[in-house]
């Protein structure tokens, strides 16, 4: 049987943070699942689509790295793949609160484990939405995002 976990998140865009965590899970797993949440009241910069398709361009090199969305609860998603491990990567104590009271959840509500991968410190302050306010700015974030998310963001945010 394939060992199976899933790296969940907004993924709006994905970043070298994101894209870091998602390698070495799959090192670490036969498969690794991409998982995109829809938010229906969280519209964001970058359509459910247009995140999968730039998620799979950049995962494509690691060969076992499959990528959906989903709504609802995360451990119906994994429920319904057989997939008994979460990979989060932990970037620093503020993390760790919310993310400790998430696992705990979902352990109680299904026996999902979660693991934690910690953040390579090159990316330790990384997040989509300071990656979006930069670029937004006209800052470089040419270090923080791989070339096909800078090339999107040029596009997204030279049109507006
Ligand atoms: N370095 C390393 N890892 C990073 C970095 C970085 N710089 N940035 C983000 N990550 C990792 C973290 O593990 C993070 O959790 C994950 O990537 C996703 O990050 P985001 O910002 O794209 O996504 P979030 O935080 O919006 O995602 C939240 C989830 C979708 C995981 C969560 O809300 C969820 O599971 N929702 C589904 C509904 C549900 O089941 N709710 C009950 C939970 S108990």
């Amino acid at each position: 049987q394939l060992r199976r976990a899933v790296c969940p998140g907004s993924f709006d865009p994905i970043t070298n943070g994101h894209l870091d965590i998602i390698a070495r899970a799959s090192r670490l797993y036969d498969v690794v699942h991409v998982a995109v949440m829809i938010n229906q009241s969280k519209k964001g910069l970058f359509e459910i689509d247009e995140r999968i398709s730039l998620i799979h361009e950049v995962t494509a090199e690691f060969g076992n790295v499959q990528v959906e969305s989903f709504h609802g609860l995360l451990v119906d998603f994994c429920k319904e793949r057989d997939i008994p491990a979460i990979v989060k990567g932990l970037r620093a104590v503020s993390d760790f609160d919310y993310e400790l009271q998430m696992a705990q959840m979902n352990i109680g509500l299904s026996g999902v484990e979660t693991l934690f991968v910690p953040t390579n410190p090159t990316y330790s302050f990384l997040s989509s939405s300071l990656v979006k306010e930069v670029a937004a700015w006209g800052g470089d974030v040419s270090h923080l995002v791989p070339e096909p998310v800078l090339a999107a963001l040029g596009d997204r945010l030279g049109k507006k």
